[in-house]
């Protein structure tokens, strides 16, 4: 069956995890699963995703950095994404539009429009089936990531944590849980404040009622 599922949450809420364990027990019962991420997901993908994450102190026009999300994503879509879905597979992806929509569009203040058409354009119409929205308070979410950051060798450092502070993520945190009330069929909040199993739990309890037989 071809299913897409996106992850998406304030930094260091444990998209990548979640993501990595559904991936794993999705595997486990048999699916043929392509997980991948934003920015980045294939070559070119992840060479813009250095230029956007790893500035060294360079600033990034507002305009010039959504269109780079964009350009990621028209790429992950054509390349990765829509090849996967035709071969019936389950595409996993840790971030997408709902990112642009809420850091580009509701925190960082361009036009809804612009950044919802561009979606549009790139994601050429397509939109997760199911969106996990893992939610936690940004101050729990940074000192995860940070911890996480500070333990990797120095070249793969990024340096975006620096650049934003409390405030600019309790903004991304309200954006995310407005989306939700916008979109509740697609968009599952659910409470990442918790233990990683008892987290992954509640998603596999969620995917297994949409893969069951009838529905495959
Ligand atoms: N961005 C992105 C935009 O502005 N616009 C866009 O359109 C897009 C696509 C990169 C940045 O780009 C911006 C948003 C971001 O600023 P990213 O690489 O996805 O996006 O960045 P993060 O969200 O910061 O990714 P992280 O990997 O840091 O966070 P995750 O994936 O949420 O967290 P994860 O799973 O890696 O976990 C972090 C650490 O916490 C532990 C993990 O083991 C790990 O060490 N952990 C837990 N610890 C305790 N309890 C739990 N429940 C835990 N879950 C995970």
């Amino acid at each position: 069956m071809s299913l897409f599922i996106t992850f998406e949450g304030v930094e260091g809420s444990g998209k990548t995890t979640q993501m990595e364990m559904l991936k794993e027990h999705l595997e486990w019962k048999g699916f043929p699963v392509v997980a991948t991420r934003e920015p980045g997901g294939t070559e070119l993908g992840e060479k813009i995703r250095g230029m956007l994450l790893n500035t060294e102190g360079e600033t990034i026009a507002p305009w010039s950095e959504l269109l780079l999300y964009e350009v990621c994503r028209a790429q992950l879509v054509y390349e990765v994404i829509k090849p996967a879905l035709k071969d019936k597979k389950i595409v996993l992806c840790d971030r997408f539009a709902d990112s642009t929509v809420v850091y580009q569009g509701y925190v960082k203040g361009l036009t809804l429009e612009a950044v919802t058409s561009l979606n549009t354009w790139t994601t050429e119409g397509m939109a997760p089936t199911i969106t996990f929205i893992i939610d936690c308070p940004p101050e729990i979410g940074l000192k995860r990531a940070l911890a996480r950051i500070n333990a990797m060798p120095n070249s793969n450092k990024e340096d975006r944590f620096e650049k934003e502070n409390i405030e600019f993520h309790k903004k991304v945190r309200d954006g995310y849980l407005r989306l939700a009330q916008e979109a509740p069929e697609r968009i599952k909040v659910i409470n990442g404040d918790r233990e990683i199993s008892a987290i992954h739990k509640e998603i596999c309890q969620i995917i297994d009622k949409v893969i069951t037989p009838q529905n495959s």
